[in-house]
């Protein structure tokens, strides 16, 4: 399954899912004399599922054969390849990516009738060319972990669309924007029409030169739609396609479903379709003892299922995009969704490495392009706990912030700052959003301590804006039962910690969002210093554990969570 909905009814698309052959390069893995891969691997699918290679690090070949019907251009679009993936079709070099957590894709322009050969190379090990992907505290898996697809496209095809909505006097309008590609050489006339709701829509006539991206906007009022919601998440498929001039047989399509709503900050609060709401809900990372970060499209169901039980009405993508089929998801649940880029606690030493600021600003550029139709998203964010506290790290996050916003005018800002007082950046984001863990990285009482973070966000660029609790909570080892003591790491601590910071935050009108860190314990990577502190190698604050069986505090959060808004 590549979306929750059909994308395509004239362009042919074919899923590349299934077992790949697969060799690991390097490493202690002996490679066959006669070069053929020795082993199988599921695509999409973390290497790690497989027995002998549960904690490789490295690189690893994946290969496998495309069957092509009739001589065509060929578009492979892959969802995420961890972490690094040089691409090969037929032995050619057609694309190098870097982030397990976007997507991206590679056209070719003419191929003939017949079996090709695909390979990509895959690289999940930790260097100085990966600046994103470091030891962390959440595992770097290896392998094409989301789907591909194989595409047959003509010499001009649309490459994604953007779908902006708005109220305007009381009736919903949409500016859309198509992105067209020739992959010719010489120049064409096209033209675009479409469908919404039981609305037609049709751009005029547009030349795109060989080689060339025509962006072709069009907006159009929509007086019968249903805005989407959290209560009633109303979707529509935006249905556009693409004729040469003076044609009526159609060349390419593209179908995106889309939601009408709008996310606003005002008066410290933040509004949906002018609604205040209070974001409460949970950081998940994509992480699973069987699957790693591979989710089926169940295993996705089940976590959405599981927050919502709770009381949930949003999650964080903690610390990275997310696959667009929790996206899609999301949007069907109506689950409000704060999306980051991929970057995790990294110093300013490390903010510093030659690649972090094209990583970062390519991962932008692709979540914000490939995400931007989501309804659920409301908040797009950066940099979890990075160097905002330095004058140097102000410089990246202002620049990666206004990227951002030069991307998509229409959703909030926010990062996840640990800095307290020290915080620099608050003046630059919409939304100040506070990551501490009163009772257990220390024992400040979460009231006092969340009054403090709004004097801190007042004086330091925040004031007037709204604030979210991003991350508290603390570790909850499953099974682990004290009911007398209630140490450390017991299920009763954790529980007793999520209900005082709940308790607290609830009752503050200030506060316009609470993120428990975390939804799920997850497998962080084996390494030295504070990494010992992980018992198991893996991150143990979640609510329920890497198996999704509920701890105590799973009960905790429900009367917090379900509380009716406003009180
Ligand atoms: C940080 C970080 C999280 C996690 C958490 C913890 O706030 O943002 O990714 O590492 O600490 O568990 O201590």
């Amino acid at each position: 399954m590549l979306r929750l909905f059909n994308t395509h009814n004239v362009r042919k698309v074919e899923s590349l899912e299934g077992e790949w052959e697969f060799q690991p390069l390097g490493g202690n893995i002996p490679e066959p004399a006669d070069g053929h891969p020795r082993y199988k691997m599921p695509v999409p699918g973390c290497w790690e599922m497989h027995p002998r290679f549960g904690t490789y690090q490295g690189k690893a070949a994946y290969r496998r054969t495309v069957e092509v019907a009739k001589d065509t251009a060929l578009r492979l679009s892959f969802q995420g390849v961890s972490h690094t993936a040089d691409v090969y079709f037929n032995g050619n070099h057609v694309a190098h990516h870097y982030n397990a957590y976007t997507p991206f894709s590679a056209v070719i322009a003419h191929v003939p009738a017949g079996r090709h050969e695909l390979a990509v190379e895959v690289d999940n090990s930790f260097s100085e060319a990966s600046a994103l992907h470091v030891p962390n505290d959440y595992y770097t898996y290896g392998g094409i972990i989301r789907p591909v697809s194989v595409e047959y496209v003509s010499e001009l095809f649309m490459e994604r669309i953007a779908f902006t909505p708005r109220m305007a006097k009381g009736v919903w309008e949409a500016d859309i924007t198509v992105y067209v590609r020739n992959i010719g050489t010489e120049t064409s006339s096209i033209q675009l029409r479409g469908q919404l709701a039981d609305e037609q829509l049709a751009a005029d006539v547009v030349q795109i030169g060989g080689g060339q991206v025509k962006a072709i906007a069009l907006t159009h009022s929509f007086p019968d739609v249903h805005a989407w919601s959290q209560t009633n998440p109303q979707l529509y498929l935006l249905e556009m396609t693409l004729y040469a001039e003076g044609s009526a047989e159609p060349v390419d399509d593209l179908i995106e479903r889309v939601g009408f709503r709008t996310v606003t900050t005002l008066n410290n609060r933040i509004q949906v379709n002018g609604e205040d709401v209070v974001l409460k809900g949970f950081n998940r990372h994509e992480d699973h003892p069987i699957v790693g970060a591979s989710f089926p499209y169940q295993l996705m169901v089940h976590d959405i299922d599981l927050m919502v039980e709770a009381g949930a009405n949003a999650v964080r993508t903690s610390h990275y995009p997310n696959d667009e089929r929790f996206l899609d998801l999301c949007d069907e649940r109506g689950l409000l969704v704060w999306e980051e880029n991929h970057a995790r606690g990294l110093s300013l030493e490390q903010m510093k490495n030659p690649n972090f600021e094209r990583q970062c600003e390519d991962c932008n550029r692709e979540m914000v392009e490939s995400h931007y139709n989501h309804p659920s998203i409301i908040i797009w964010a950066i940099l979890n706990e990075c160097a905002s506290d330095t004058h140097e790290g102000r410089a990246m996050y202002k620049k990666q912030l206004e990227q951002i916003r030069g991307l998509d005018g229409s959703r909030p800002l926010t990062f996840a700052s640990h800095h307290r007082e020290r915080e620099l950046c608050f003046d630059l984001a919409d939304i100040v959003s506070f990551n501490l863990y009163p009772l257990w990285y220390g024992d400040e009482d979460p009231g006092e301590l969340s009054d403090q973070a709004r004097g801190w966000a007042d004086e330091l660029g925040g004031l007037g804006k709204p604030m979210i609790m991003s991350e508290f909570g603390g570790d909850g080892h499953y099974g682990l039962r004290d009911p007398l003591n209630r140490v450390k790491g017991s299920e009763e601590r954790q529980a007793d910690i999520i209900g005082r910071n709940l308790d607290a935050y609830t009752k503050r009108p200030f506060i316009s969002g609470m993120f428990i860190w975390q939804f799920c314990d997850c497998r962080v990577t084996e390494g030295t210093g504070w990494l010992l502190a992980r018992a198991g190698t893996q991150n143990s604050k979640g609510i329920v554990d890497r198996y999704r069986r509920p701890k105590l505090a799973y009960d905790t959060v429900k009367p917090y969570f379900r509380q009716p808004e406003g009180k």
